[in-house]
């Protein structure tokens, strides 16, 4: 049994949660004012978790602390490749051989290399929105164009516009699709069918595509997840990036498994790609996965729950928001249109009048107006008063 319910003080770490949320969320500095107090927010945005990392990862951070040198380190051998293979055979009844395998200190940092080694000058790359705003920030950076397809919510289930896709797809400019398998922020989990009409699309315009997996761990009960990799077992143009960091709350310890088939692909990263790992982060990574299961599955349960109630409490306090439980993800993702006007900035609001920090709007590149995203992973009481200020709030809203 694991306390998820213990509140962990992270004041003093560096951590962006805490410290960072005005120049994260409000571009702002340290001068910005809040009628609340840092330490007063229920903060409920960036994706980490208020959980205590299980002790099985810690521990043998603490057992490689023990050997004392830490030089340049990179992944050597099969046992880190051994304990990843073997998490992805047992919980998604996927393999792909050791040469695949690559590590990058983040799968952000990851996704700017790979769009620049992959894209030339005037490509474009495409994604499904609304979207985690840094597959745009990617495009961005490379100074390619971001073709972004709205999926489509019918009460709150989201579903992707396949005519549309496959219409931007055949641009033959567009020659990449970043594709979130599962969807943040949605929530969705994409189903077999649903993979195989996108592997379609891509395969027919000789795409590559990106599957980022990092939510894959994190599923509702009775909910199993498809790696891309499985549906496309011989498509050299796919790329799939997974990582314990979401799973087990190790953000900040930059560690993330890229998957790259193809030779003339993998041949660029190995030149490029500044291949070296922080040593207490590969054997974290390494501890999660062949440790790590049970403090998963007890964790999940917790989240299920968190995500029960806040539709419960929305059904009650807040009748016209329309909420879904999300199939994947700490992440619920709640359309509040009936209550606010498009040009509302609901960042602002919620910390303003709530005291809350919560993402929303435009912070997922388009097709987001009047959403609001929470993060759930956090223990109980914390969930229980972010929700009662924020139907607290939205009701006495003039
Ligand atoms: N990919 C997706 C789909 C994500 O949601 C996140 C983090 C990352 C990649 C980050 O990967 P990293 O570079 O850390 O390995 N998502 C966050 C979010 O939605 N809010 O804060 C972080």
């Amino acid at each position: 049994m694991y306390n998820f319910d213990e509140i962990i003080d992270r004041t003093h770490t560096n951590a962006l949660n805490t410290d960072g949320f005005r120049g994260y969320i409000f571009h702002a500095d340290e001068t910005m004012q809040f009628p609340f107090k840092d330490e007063e927010f229920i903060r409920m945005w960036v994706a980490d978790m208020e959980f205590a990392t299980p002790d099985v990862i810690i521990d043998a951070m603490k057992e490689r602390l023990d050997r004392r040198i830490f030089g340049y380190t990179s992944l050597f051998g099969n046992e880190y490749y051994n304990a990843f293979a073997s998490w992805c055979k047992r919980r998604y009844d996927w393999t792909f051989d050791a040469s695949d395998l690559f590590s990058s200190n983040g799968i952000i940092p990851a996704l700017y290399e790979l769009v620049e080694y992959i894209c030339k000058e005037d490509e474009k790359l495409l994604f499904l929105t609304p979207s985690y705003a840094y597959f745009k920030y990617a495009a961005d950076f490379n100074h390619k164009e971001a073709v972004c397809c709205d999926l489509v919510c019918e009460d709150g289930y989201y579903t992707i516009d396949f005519d549309d896709l496959a219409e931007k797809a055949a641009d033959e400019k567009t020659t990449l699709m970043i594709f979130c398998n599962p969807h943040n922020p949605s929530g969705r989990v994409w189903t077999e069918e649903e993979l195989a009409k996108i592997a379609d699309i891509v395969s027919k315009n000789n795409m590559w595509i990106i599957s980022d997996e990092i939510h894959c761990d994190l599923l509702r009960k009775g909910l199993k997840h498809i790696p891309m990799g499985k549906v496309m077992p011989d498509y050299t143009r796919l790329i799939t990036a997974m990582a314990p960091s979401k799973t087990f709350n190790i953000a900040g310890l930059m560690f993330s498994n890229i998957l790259i088939r193809d030779l003339g692909l993998r041949a660029i990263w190995k030149e490029r790609h500044y291949g070296f790992d922080n040593p207490l982060s590969i054997v974290a990574a390494q501890a999660a996965y062949e440790k790590g299961e049970p403090w998963l599955n007890e964790l999940s349960a917790y989240l299920d729950e968190n995500f029960k109630f806040v539709g419960e409490y929305l059904a009650e306090h807040l009748p016209k928001a329309k909420y879904r439980i999300s199939e994947a993800t700490y992440l619920a993702w709640v359309d509040l249109n009936a209550y606010f006007t498009p040009e509302e900035s609901l960042t602002m609001f919620f910390a303003y009048e709530a005291g809350v920090l919560l993402e929303g709007g435009n912070m997922f590149v388009q097709n987001s107006d009047g959403f609001i995203r929470l993060n759930l992973a956090c223990p109980k009481a914390t969930v229980a008063e972010g929700l009662k200020r924020i139907c607290e709030s939205v009701n006495s809203k003039k």
